[in-house]
Formats: structure tokens, C-alpha cells, sequence
């Protein structure tokens, strides 16, 4: 009986980046998800394939089963919760900081500031635990723009140069996490398939320097 293997990776920066780590562990794409239509790509190995979803569907291919193993951001697992998930591995790829953001000249309206996020569960975290009554409204993109038209006084994401805050007048104020990606593993594929996953994971390591 063959064991076949699905990884679920999201195109972009975390699929550039997490290439150099599949080829360390032997597995080669076929195609580049950036020019092929496809959401499932072949490998040079046979009974391995990729599919490619958004970066937020990751951990809930990987959840149930759809995927045996996944990459994804740590920004994208603590909105998740981690549900079903082993999270044996920081690749520490594409890292960025999450962050409150906003005009540090900005008034907040006094009684509840409100905080536009795609990071609602993350976020509502943060504030409660320091005992902050704040609104949370969800964003799916974009969430520069909100203080910038009033539909907020802060903004929750992710930040890397900080250049795009900069470009529209914000400036980051509060640091939430450091954030990396992480290899994450279906718990029954973990049981299932043990010797591949864990091989794949030493390959992986061994250039990540962990
Ligand atoms: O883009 P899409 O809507 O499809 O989904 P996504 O944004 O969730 O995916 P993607 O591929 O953009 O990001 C995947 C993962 O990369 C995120 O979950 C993070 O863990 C990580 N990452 C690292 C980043 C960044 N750096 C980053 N800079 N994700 C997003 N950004 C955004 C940031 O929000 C800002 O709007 O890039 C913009 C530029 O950042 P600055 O600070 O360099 O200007
Ligand atoms: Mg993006």
C-alpha cells in the first residue's frame, strides 16, 4: 500500500519561501502555482501532491484531514485556534510582527475605540486580557484604509517593513507577536503516516538550522 502525502501551501511569499525546504526533503513541484491554473500540483515524487489554497484555508485543509501536513503563518493559527493541529516546527519563514497600528496623532472616541482587523478572535484576545473595552469590527483586506475614512481608530495586522503603514500616515504602536510560519500536521495523518512525516520534518530542519 503506497502512503500518499498532501501538503497544503498557500502561492505568494509562503510558497517561495518553503520551496528550498520541500527540496531539501526531495519534493520537487511540477508546476508553478503562480502561471498554472491548478489547485493541485504534482511533484517529482508521485505519491505527493500540493494543493493550493488561501493562506487562512490552510490550517482548516489540514484540520480535517484534507491535507496530511500544511504551512502557515502563526498570525493565521492563533485566529484558527489550532484545533486538530500538531505544530511540530517553526520554518521561520516569511516573518513579520503583529501589530496595533494607527495616526499616532489620532483622538480615539472615548468610550470604545474601534479596532477594524482580520485577526477578530486574535485581537478581542489582546484587548480583554488587559481589560480594554474595545470594538472589533472584521475586515477582509485592506485594513490601512479604515482609520484613514473613519471607519476605525486602530487597525490589528501584520507588518513588515512598515513601510505600507507608513505610505498611508500610520505608524505601529503596540506589538501583539512575532510571527513566522509553522509547519502544521493533521493528528491522524501524524499517527498514520509517521516515518514519512517525521522524515520530511528532519530534511526540513536540517537547513532551517533548528
Ligand atoms: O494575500 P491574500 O489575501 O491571498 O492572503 P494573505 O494576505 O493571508 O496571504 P499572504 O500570502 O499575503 O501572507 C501569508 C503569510 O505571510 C501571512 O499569514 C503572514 O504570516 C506572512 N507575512 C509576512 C505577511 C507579511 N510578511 C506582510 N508584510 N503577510 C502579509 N503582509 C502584508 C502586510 O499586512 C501589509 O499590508 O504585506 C503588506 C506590506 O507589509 P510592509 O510592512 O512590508 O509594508
Ligand atoms: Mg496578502
Amino acid at each position: 500500500m503506497t502512503m500518499h502525502l498532501t501538503i497544503a501551501l498557500s502561492k505568494g511569499r509562503i510558497f517561495q519561501e518553503t520551496l528550498p525546504l520541500l527540496a531539501a526533503a526531495g519534493i520537487v513541484p511540477v508546476d508553478d502555482p503562480e502561471t498554472s491554473r491548478k489547485l493541485i500540483l504534482d511533484t517529482n515524487q508521485s505519491d505527493v501532491k500540493l494543493v493550493i489554497i488561501r493562506a487562512t484555508d490552510v490550517p482548516i485543509y489540514v484540520q480535517h484531514g484534507a491535507a496530511d501536513v500544511g504551512v502557515a503563518g502563526k498570525d493565521v493559527l492563533l485566529e484558527h485556534g489550532g484545533e486538530g493541529l500538531y505544530e511540530p516546527l517553526d520554518l521561520r519563514i516569511a516573518r513579520c510582527r503583529l501589530m496595533v497600528a494607527g495616526d499616532p496623532n489620532h483622538q480615539p472616541r472615548l468610550s470604545r475605540p474601534r479596532i477594524a482587523t482580520k485577526y477578530i478572535n486574535t485581537t478581542r484576545r489582546w484587548f480583554a486580557d488587559q481589560g480594554r473595552q474595545v470594538e472589533v469590527i472584521k475586515l477582509y483586506g485592506s485594513m490601512e484604509l479604515a482609520p484613514l475614512v473613519g471607519l476605525a481608530d486602530y487597525i490589528v495586522d501584520v507588518v513588515d517593513t512598515g513601510n505600507t503603514l507608513k505610505a498611508n500616515g500610520l505608524a505601529p504602536l503596540e506589538h501583539i507577536a512575532n510571527i513566522s510560519s509553522r509547519l502544521i500536521i493533521n493528528k491522524a495523518a501524524m499517527k498514520m503516516k509517521h516515518a514519512r512525516i517525521k522524515a520530511i520534518m528532519e530534511q526540513m530542519a536540517t537547513v532551517i538550522g533548528a
